[in-house]
């Protein structure tokens, strides 16, 4: 399930439009993530506050966004690109994998929701497919 050059294309042309609002894009996805699945809130519990808004939730978003930045711009080579981020979640954050999946989820619900116009179907299948290879490159240091 590589991404085609039709897709790192769509995938681009989607960043261009919507990469001024990520940082609310983040605040919005962690915020939901921690309500809509509370499994995911274990590996934050040090925060004094897991509220969708909070303090943290917005400077978290913030950050997490940045590595899906610098993931588009290793969109050639995704497995290579992240293995640092891999490697912290892996050993020292100790975050399973199939979390992932979950804030992949709630970024597209919150693109989709944002970006109603942007989020076309072609756009949908081309991010649903990147956000998969970054979750897959982040999974490359557990093995
Ligand atoms: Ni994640 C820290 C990127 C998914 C739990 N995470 C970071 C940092 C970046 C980052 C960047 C800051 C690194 C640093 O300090 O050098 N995280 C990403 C990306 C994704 C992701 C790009 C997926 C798209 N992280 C997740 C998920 C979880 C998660 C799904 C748990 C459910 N991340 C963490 C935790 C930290 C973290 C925990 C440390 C936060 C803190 O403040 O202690």
């Amino acid at each position: 399930m590589s991404l085609t050059e039709k897709d790192k294309a769509a995938v681009k042309a989607l960043w261009a439009k919507i990469s001024k609002s990520v940082d609310a894009i983040g605040a919005e996805a962690l915020g939901r993530m921690l309500l809509v699945y509370p499994q995911t809130k274990t590996y934050f519990s040090h925060w004094p506050d897991l509220t969708p808004g909070s303090a943290p939730v917005v400077s978290h978003g913030k950050q997490i966004m940045g590595g899906v930045t610098e993931a588009v711009s290793k969109i050639d080579n995704l497995r290579g690109g992240l293995l640092e981020l891999s490697e912290l979640h892996a050993f020292k954050l100790r975050v399973d994998p199939s979390n992932f999946k979950i804030l992949a989820q709630t970024i597209m619900v919150v693109v989709a929701a944002m970006f109603p116009n942007d989020f076309t179907p072609e756009a949908h299948v081309a991010f649903d497919k990147f956000l998969a290879a970054v979750a897959l490159g982040l999974s490359e240091r557990y093995r």
